[in-house]
């Protein structure tokens, strides 16, 4: 990406996702599954990705935990080997396991992208704050085994964002830096239909609290719900919620497909000044 583009102006952030294939049946087989993990990260880096999220454990619905060990095992090797192939891409560790999160940073992460918010592990606030790390607090009702039975809210986006406030106080009080925090509604994460499409059409409130707004809709089962495509042919749709999303203000967007989520936010920031500049008096 040029400097010029104003993608690389500071409009908007690309997180790029980078899931740990997993493989339990041989070393080898971990071996190559990192090295395939780690070929995807540059090249998501070479796609315009300036954040990489290494995640080694699904949030799926439904999915079951991975233990910590193993999720261990599947990460670090990566982080290391991204920062060894030279990334300059800021590396995400997305967990919400303390342990898992202190490895990462050791081996050269600089942000938890924590799903649980700092509610999932007693000692990950103290990881975070003793690390100076940046921390994304996701939004997410129940767990990923229960959170689409029938969720409910009163206001889904007034709870979502009473709910950010709560936990940004926690990890201020932990000694997390302002600075350092980011906040995202947890798109699909215990909401239905409606209310993903609520929080997009209202994001610009989310955008009060000051802190960027981070927006994963990549591929999500709401856009096969409207579209009827199958997880792999979700990227239009995907490319549509992240204009919309940032035309409402979010400044970091969560995708597996990240060129052409580039281009189409590169366009959208050459037509409309990033809104998050407006309303908040904090930096992104
Ligand atoms: N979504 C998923 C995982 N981590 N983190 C943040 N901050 N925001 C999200 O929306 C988010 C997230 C789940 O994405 P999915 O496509 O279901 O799975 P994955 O991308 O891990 O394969």
């Amino acid at each position: 990406m040029s400097d010029a583009s104003p993608g690389a102006s500071g409009d908007f952030r690309i997180m790029g996702v980078i899931n740990v294939t997993p493989d339990s049946f041989s070393d080898g087989g971990r071996y190559l599954a990192a090295q395939a993990a780690i070929e995807h990260g540059l090249e998501l880096e070479a796609e315009g990705a300036t954040i990489l999220d290494v995640g080694g454990e699904s949030t799926r619905p439904g999915a079951a935990p991975v233990p910590e060990s193993e999720e261990l095992r599947r990460v670090i090797s990566v982080i290391e080997g991204l920062l060894e192939r030279g990334v300059s891409a800021q590396i995400s560790i997305d967990t919400s396991k303390a342990g898992v999160a202190l490895r990462a940073l050791e081996a050269g992460a600089t942000l938890v992208n924590d799903v649980t918010a700092l509610r999932g592990d007693a000692s990950m606030a103290q990881v975070v704050a003793d690390a100076g790390a940046d921390c994304c607090l996701m939004h997410m009702l129940g767990d990923p085994r229960t959170m689409q039975r029938d969720p409910r809210y009163g206001d889904v986006v007034g709870d979502i964002k009473s709910f950010l406030e709560e936990r940004m106080a926690f990890a201020l009080a932990e000694g997390v830096a302002l600075e350092r925090i980011l906040v995202d509604p947890g798109i699909g994460f215990g909401k239905t239909l409606e209310h993903n499409l609520e929080l997009l059409r209202r994001l610009d409130e989310l955008v009060e609290l000051g802190r960027p707004v981070v927006i994963g809709t990549s591929r999500k089962s709401f856009l096969g719900r409207l579209t009827g495509r199958e997880v792999d042919d979700r990227v239009a749709a995907t490319i549509a919620t992240s204009v919309l999303a940032y035309e409402r203000g979010a400044s970091v967007f969560r995708v597996h497909d990240v060129a052409p989520v580039r281009d189409a936010l590169t366009v959208a920031a050459a037509t409309v000044p990033a809104p998050w500049k407006n309303r908040t008096s904090t930096t992104r």
